[in-house]
């Protein structure tokens, strides 16, 4: 196998594009060859977290797990895709320490909250705004920007690059570093 496992963590709101992301970026690694594995953060907790809440330290067990896990995948020689919220800092911090050095890509979606709150693609800030949902966050739960990570999209100003163009973004960096 010729394939170096890696991790890509993308970070951000909800509504950011992480999930667009992790996809349009596992299949243009797939149109190379590679094997990737998407660890979905809403879809991880229907299955292994599904005994978890939002509530902070239920957030940092949800993120050790899935860090956990991403790194079985890398260790196997697998590119895994984490789309995670992942709010806190430290959380983050904590996965990037499982890994090897370099291994760990800490992808920052810098989408405003306006513009996710705007597309609402699963009317999730509706409710959180009219309270039926509590803690929800970038609403009335913290979000935690990261402060040096490898790369933040969407590269461009007006925050409308497509998932493609960013997917192109993380490959190119990829091939710099040696990982495609
Ligand atoms: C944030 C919430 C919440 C609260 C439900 N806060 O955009 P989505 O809908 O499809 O993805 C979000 C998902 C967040 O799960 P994560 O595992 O990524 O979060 S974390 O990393 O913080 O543990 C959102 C939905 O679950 N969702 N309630 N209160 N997002």
């Amino acid at each position: 196998l010729q394939q170096k496992g890696c991790v890509i963590w993308i970070t951000g709101l909800s509504g950011s594009g992480k999930s667009t992301l992790a996809c349009a970026l596992s299949q243009a690694l797939y149109s190379r060859g590679k094997l990737t594995y998407i660890l979905d953060g809403d879809n991880v907790r229907h299955g292994l977290n599904r005994d978890l809440t939002f509530k902070a330290e239920d957030r940092a067990e949800n993120i050790r797990r899935i860090g956990e896990v991403a790194k079985l995948f890398a260790d196997a020689g697998i590119i895994c895709i984490a789309s995670v919220i992942s709010p806190y800092r430290r959380d983050r911090d904590a996965c990037r320490a499982l890994l090897p050095e370099g291994d760990f890509i800490e992808v920052f979606m810098n989408v405003p909250l306006q513009i996710c709150e705007a597309r609402d693609p699963k009317g999730l800030y509706k409710l959180a705004r009219a309270g039926k949902i509590k803690g929800f966050t970038g609403i009335d739960d913290p979000y935690e920007p990261p402060l040096n990570c490898e790369l933040v999209l969407p590269q461009n100003e007006e925050n409308c690059a497509s998932p493609c163009e960013m997917a192109e973004s993380v490959i190119s960096y990829l091939e710099e570093k040696d990982y495609l």
